[in-house]
């Protein structure tokens, strides 16, 4: 909670290095949920690129019990304790602090912090969380070797764990029991954890490739230990990975994953200690979906990989925090590719990837939350886990080696290591390294990380057959915010020409190292420039920004019949999948505008056939026809429109679904049967994907089903051998408005002790386009309801507001009014999840003037409410600015 009256800003030009530096920590916990006594004694020298001498201690929520410096206690007056900060002024060159603390776990439902869920102990620090368990410099330039004691009741918590190496536990009086643990390497506080609880573990000694031996555990609850053996795979994949593709090793002799049902985000890097949230670590067949099996990959990969970009090189301060995300995600897109290993299940990934940044991240580079990679200023770092800082900053992180070529990329990361391990550095620490490694001037490529915003690039073609030379002249702009001036970006445009056959042409450039290639790199550094191509015989199909070699809007005035050319025949899928894209837009939009006219709605037959080609192309992977027939989300389509009307959208999309299903039935119908996978449940991706485009076709055919189509899913429902089957045919009946009630009442019965599925259950009907508010309302009734976990309060609530917009966005505001109350319920218990929530009325600005009005009110509801997070307020008062 604030506790001042008005939230400050803070800028990163404001940086200062900490006055004093920490050598070592050590900390003893006399664990007891409802008042836990923290003991820390930490040895502090004063910095000499300071010119304070004062120490600055960060402390939230704690109670000070007592305070001695070298060995003697602090009086009142010889510290000030000033709302979150403690200050010893003009202090001597050399330092012990002895700190002794209380605070209360069970109380803390902020889950940042010592906390406590379903009866254990568990920690989350980053960014800001340790300050909530000891006063402390809780700033990642302040990093220190930490020896951590823990005592508990044994019967209640046997399991006792933190970071490093176990070098001591045995007996205490009382029940009680401890553990000594020791980190070998200096870290950062929010990288500090702690476990006590009553769990039970996966384990296994794995030999890396240098022949040293290393122990891994999966830590879980009793009763999930059948669903750990998908993320010890992936925790030795990742181990092997980063071996062989960066010469990384695991640094640690043990690595541990524990899984919490309580957990604000996804997972934590935790040096040695990885804490996840169970969607991430806990699945079997009967409970998990080949999403939640590519997920666990991702994020068991994603919290590993971290352990060098982020724990061996951290960052100076959190406006760096793309530093470490930007490059762990890419890190983490490029295992999950590899994983794969083919072309088309590498493109598979990458088409994600761009759904992921248009759905999401572009609406949030262009609305109230907008910021560069490396932000200027926040007022809460925890608003700043976004979009653009990961998935943004992994295409920054993506563009280096788009630019350098993989081994560039490689050298660069190897500089970067060279440098900087062990220390806390800057986003331009790492270009630096990939410049210098690779003798390239990247200096214009800095503005990737200061300046907001999508870039439009603009393409204009010129084909002169004399000469045989075809032109590709790219102009680049980036919308100016209020306080930023745009300058030209440097810009890799990966470029491929059709010929008439569909073949891609060699190229030949002005550059003379790519001859003969059938894509080269064009780089765009100026706001306009034209690319020359030579002996081209015959008039091309550009193919442009293949692989999404950029995060930009390309502009190019396309024809159908070349997008319809580039459908069928592009050598690179992601463009294929994009000229599919952008046919179905370009009919979204008409359609959508037909709606609000009132005018009759068609569709024409060429789409309709290349649709029906692409689907039965048997030679083509079936994810990427899976991933080829979804039609841009009614989010995307929105985000085209200059004023969005939800309804009209979401009435034009399934009338496009509508008529799809009708003309392509047959075909629907021998892909449902022929991508059928029979035996044992594997998520590996080319069974996913078959699955993927079965349960693609299920749904169509239940748009307007009738009985023959409701008795396959209902048999699909009662057959399927694995969760994804049986989800997928549950939401198609959902969807077809049929008798979902008797099938979500069994689905419930059936999974009820299982809380990830019976998530599942909160959310498909939160999402389908049946559910009003009313009925969320009702479903937030059910005993299984509660807002307390946000795994939970997602589920419902936010699959609502962000996953059914034709709902949200009922044309009386009773949903905004609902999205209100919850907002400022959240906000009570955990202003984190409250700020998430707070963010689905981020385009409200760009909604018809009558839901704008009630959007407003809501905004206004919230913002104008007595005692909000600075999480909240942040977000609510940047949307009405
Ligand atoms: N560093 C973690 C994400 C994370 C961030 C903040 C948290 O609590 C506020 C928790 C996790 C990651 O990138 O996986
Ligand atoms: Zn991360």
């Amino acid at each position: 909670m604030r506790t001042d009256s008005s939230p400050q800003t803070i800028f990163r030009k404001d940086y200062l290095p900490p006055s004093y530096l920490v050598d070592t920590v050590e900390l003893g916990f006399d664990l007891d949920p409802a008042r836990t006594i923290v003991a820390n004694r930490v040895t502090l020298r004063h910095n000499p690129l300071s010119k304070s001498r004062d120490i600055v201690l960060h402390g939230e929520e704690l109670e000070l019990v007592q305070l001695r410096m070298n060995g003697k206690p602090l009086q009142a007056g010889q510290y000030e304790l000033n709302g979150n900060t403690l200050t010893i002024r003009k202090a001597p060159l050399a330092v012990v602090l002895e700190i002794e603390t209380l605070t209360a776990p069970a109380k803390n439902t902020t889950l940042s912090g010592l906390y406590v869920s379903n009866g254990n102990f568990f920690t989350q620090c980053e960014a800001e969380g340790f300050r909530r368990i000891t006063y402390f410099p809780d700033r990642p330039d302040v990093m220190a070797k930490y020896t951590v004691m823990l005592r508990a009741d044994k019967a209640l918590y046997p399991v006792l764990l933190s970071n490093g190496n176990l070098v001591e536990q045995g007996e205490l009086d009382d029940g009680r029991h401890y553990a000594k643990w020791e980190d070998p390497f200096k870290k950062p506080s929010y990288l500090f954890a702690l476990v006590a609880a009553r769990l039970v573990c996966q384990e296994e000694r794995y030999t890396l490739q240098s022949g040293r031996e290393v122990l891994l555990q999966v830590w879980v609850e009793e009763g999930n230990l059948d669903k750990t053996d998908y993320a010890m795979q992936s925790l030795k994949n990742s181990i092997r990975w980063d071996e062989e593709r960066f010469g990384l090793e695991l640094d640690l002799d043990r690595f541990m994953i524990v899984a919490v049902g309580d957990f604000n985000m996804g997972a934590m890097e935790n040096k040695g200690l990885n804490i996840f949230n169970t969607k991430f670590v806990l699945a079997n067949p009967r409970v998990a979906t080949d999403v939640d099996y590519a997920g666990i990959e991702a994020v068991v990969g994603h919290e590993y990989f971290h352990n060098w970009t982020g724990n061996r090189v951290t960052c100076r301060d959190w406006f760096q925090l793309s530093l470490k995300e930007g490059l762990t995600v890419f890190r983490d897109q490029e295992f999950s590719a590899d994983m794969i290993g083919t072309d088309s299940g590498r493109a598979v990934t990458r088409i994600d990837q761009v759904r992921t940044l248009r759905q999401a991240q572009f609406p949030e580079d262009a609305g109230p939350m907008a910021h560069p990679v490396r932000p200027d200023s926040f007022v809460e770092i925890n608003n700043f886990y976004t979009v653009t800082i990961y998935e943004k900053g992994a295409e920054v992180v993506r563009m280096y080696q788009t630019l350098v070529g993989r081994d560039g990329f490689r050298k660069g990361m190897d500089l970067y290591f060279a440098r900087h391990d062990g220390q806390a550095v800057e986003c331009d620490d790492f270009r630096a390294a990939m410049a210098d490694a690779n003798g390239r001037d990247l200096s214009q490529f800095e503005r990737w990380y200061s300046q907001a915003g999508t870039p439009v690039v603009r393409a204009e073609t010129r084909y002169d057959a004399a000469a045989k030379t075809f032109d590709i002249t790219l102009r680049q702009h980036c919308a100016a915010s209020a306080d930023q001036q745009q300058l030209p970006f440097h810009i890799p445009v990966a470029v491929g020409l059709l010929g008439a056959d569909g073949r891609d042409l060699p190229l030949k450039t002005d550059a003379q190292d790519r001859q003969g290639h059938a894509t080269v790199v064009l780089e765009l550094r100026r706001e306009e420039q034209t690319f020359r191509f030579h002996d081209i015989a015959e008039r091309p199909t550009p193919s442009i920004l293949r692989d999404f070699s950029a995060p930009v809007v390309l502009e190019y005035d396309y024809s159908d019949a070349e997008l319809l050319h580039l459908f069928s025949h592009d050598s690179d899928p992601v463009n294929r999948w994009e000229a599919g894209q952008r046919l179905a837009m370009a009919r979204l939009l008409k359609l959508t505008a037909a709606v609000a006219a009132g005018a009759p709605l068609t569709l024409d037959d060429t789409f309709i056939a290349a649709q029906r080609a692409l689907l039965v192309d048997d030679s083509l992977d079936p994810a990427f026809r899976e991933l080829a027939l979804i039609l841009p989300s009614e989010t995307i389509i929105a985000e085209r429109m200059a004023v969005v009307e939800p309804q009209a959208i979401h009435t034009a999309r399934q009338f496009m679904r509508r008529t799809l299903a009708a003309a392509l039935k047959p075909e629907l119908l021998a892909q449902y049967h022929a991508n059928q996978t029979p035996g044992a449940y594997s998520p590996d991706a080319l069974s996913a994907g078959k699955r993927a485009l079965k349960n693609l076709a299920l749904a169509y055919l239940l748009i307007a089903p009738r009985e023959a189509e409701l008795a396959l899913a209902r048999r699909q429902f009662a057959e399927a051998g694995n969760m994804t089957d049986r989800a997928a045919a549950l939401v198609a009946l959902i969807h077809s408005g049929s008798d979902a009630g008797a099938h979500l009442h069994s689905f419930y019965q059936d999974f009820e002790q299982e809380a990830l599925v019976v998530d599942k259950w909160f959310a498909m009907q939160a999402a389908a386009p049946g559910t009003d508010v009313a009925a969320v309302r009702q479903l937030m009734e059910h005993p299984a309801f509660t807002l307390k976990n946000p795994n939970r309060a997602r589920s419902l609530i936010f699959n609502f507001t962000n996953g059914n917009p034709s709902q949200f966005h009922a044309a009386d505001g009773s949903a905004y009014e609902f999205w209100a109350e919850h907002v400022i319920k959240l906000d009570a218990l955990n202003p984190q999840v409250a700020a998430r929530l707070a963010r689905s009325m981020d385009r409200w600005r760009r909604y018809t003037p009558a839901l704008q009005a009630h959007m407003q009110r809501a905004l206004e509801r919230v913002a104008a409410h007595a005692r909000l997070s600075n999480d909240v307020l942040e977000v609510v008062s940047k949307a009405l600015a």
